[in-house]
């Protein structure tokens, strides 16, 4: 498998937990996005959107982490990372999208690149938005485990899922970008504990060839 990815991308994050939980190999292609490499013909040319993740199975090329999850899930079943049960699926499928369809779409760096260079938002006034966004997330996701399992080390059940993958990507940013962490304890009990596994903590940000020290 060929993926394209960058280090600080959370996106391509969650596709390196699913890659390293299923033992899938992957060669990766660094698209530095601080430099604008996304832009550039070549690789608008393997994903129009100009964003990573791009991944290719053989010769299939894949786009959209969760798209890319799916497509992981179904064409390599083992370990699963979801669940077997409809409603278990559903509820891990909604905790996911609270970091993948509401809070990430806010801060990645064409949001951020368009709050500075267009509406003139000062780094103080952009890092408010981050924060504001993440936490807001971050506040959601602890309300649903309070709710469902205040106790766990995963999201659900014994095993990580998609919930863990998602929860991690919600963290991170926030860790990086300084939000409060504090009122999350159970987010953060699960964050800590999945990064006890090599498949997640292999596939940090921190631990990438490409990693800039942030
Ligand atoms: N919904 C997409 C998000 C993809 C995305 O926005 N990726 C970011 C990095 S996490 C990116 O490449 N951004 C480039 C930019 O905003 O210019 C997914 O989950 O794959």
């Amino acid at each position: 498998m060929k993926l394209y990815t960058y280090w600080r991308s959370q996106a391509t994050f969650r596709v390196r937990i699913a890659l390293n939980l299923k033992g899938l190999k992957r060669e990766d292609v660094v698209i530095n996005l601080d430099r604008g490499d996304q832009f550039k013909p070549g690789y608008r040319k393997e994903n129009p959107q100009a964003v990573v993740p791009t991944l290719y199975d053989g010769d299939a090329r894949l786009f959209q982490s969760v798209a890319i999850l799916e497509y992981l899930e179904e064409k390599y079943p083992n370990p699963p990372i979801l669940p077997k049960e409809l409603l278990a699926r559903a509820w891990v499928r909604g905790f996911a999208l609270i970091n993948v369809a509401d809070s990430h779409p806010l801060i990645v760096p064409r949001i951020r690149n368009y709050l500075a260079n267009v509406l003139k938002i000062d780094e103080a006034g952009r890092t408010a938005w981050i924060q504001h966004w993440l936490g807001a997330g971050l506040a959601a996701m602890e309300g649903l485990l309070a709710e469902k399992n205040p106790t766990g080390k995963f999201c659900h059940g014994d095993s990580p899922t998609v919930a863990d993958i998602c929860l991690v990507t919600q963290v991170t940013p926030a860790q990086l970008f300084k939000t409060d962490l504090a009122p999350y304890k159970r987010v953060m009990r699960i964050y800590e504990h999945c990064m006890t596994i090599p498949a997640f903590a292999e596939a940090h940000p921190r631990k990438q060839p490409d990693f800039e020290g942030h």
